[in-house]
């Protein structure tokens, strides 16, 4: 069994994580399986620096080959905030009910087009450092709907599914998805280096 290491503790991303990676042979740890816990502090201002860096610092530390998560929602209508503070948006705390319902009161009247962006970072044994990154476009709805997923889900209608994200099965999101997007290409690539 193939092993990798996402350098990640929001356990939404692992279970995506898992959903897509076990079929094709390979066993998820996440920084919840460590010992002890590893400080990563995300300074970058890019998700290409955030992912590197959660992949760089997790790889320094163990030696291994690990695989990083950096992503976020970028609403249009509000330059592309949160953008990289996703998670920080109105302080960590907060409930994404009331994050997902600032976001559609701020949209009203106004363009809704959003997008999802994820960059996932892959540091091999060696320290081979490749990135990945997966873009998914859609629109701000005007009401919080669906009870799966996680985050911004239930705010991010995507017009194919005449649904949002949160209304459709983990293998629906996963199969359009920035992350589903961005995993596929790295296993594009883990798949040539084996
Ligand atoms: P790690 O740093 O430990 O990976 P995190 O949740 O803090 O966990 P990020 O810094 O990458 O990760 O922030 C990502 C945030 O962007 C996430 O917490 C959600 O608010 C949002 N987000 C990213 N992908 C999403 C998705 O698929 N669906 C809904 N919201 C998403």
């Amino acid at each position: 069994m193939k092993e990798i290491l996402i350098a990640t503790s929001n356990s939404h991303k692992v279970e995506e994580f898992k959903e897509m990676l076990e079929p094709l042979g390979y066993q998820v740890r996440s920084l919840k399986d460590l010992p002890e816990k590893i400080e990563i502090n995300e300074t970058g201002k890019t998700f290409e620096e955030n992912s590197m860096i959660k992949a760089m610092t997790l790889h320094q530390a163990l030696g291994c080959a690990v695989m990083a998560d950096d992503s976020g929602l970028m609403v249009d209508a509000l330059d592309g905030a949160p953008g990289v503070y996703s998670a920080r948006f109105m302080g960590e705390d907060t409930s994404y009910d009331l994050k997902n319902q600032y976001i559609i009161d701020a949209v009203k009247g106004k363009e809704r087009g959003a997008q999802f962006v994820c960059v996932i970072s892959y540091v091999e044994k060696d320290g081979t450092a490749t990135s990945y990154k997966g873009v998914v476009r859609g629109e701000i709805n005007d009401c919080i709907l669906g009870d799966k997923g996680f985050g911004y889900d239930p705010i991010f209608y995507y017009p194919p599914y005449h649904t949002t994200l949160a209304n459709v099965s983990e293998e629906m999101k996963n199969a359009v998805s920035h992350r589903g997007i961005a995993l596929r290409a790295c296993v594009e690539y883990l798949k040539g280096r084996e």
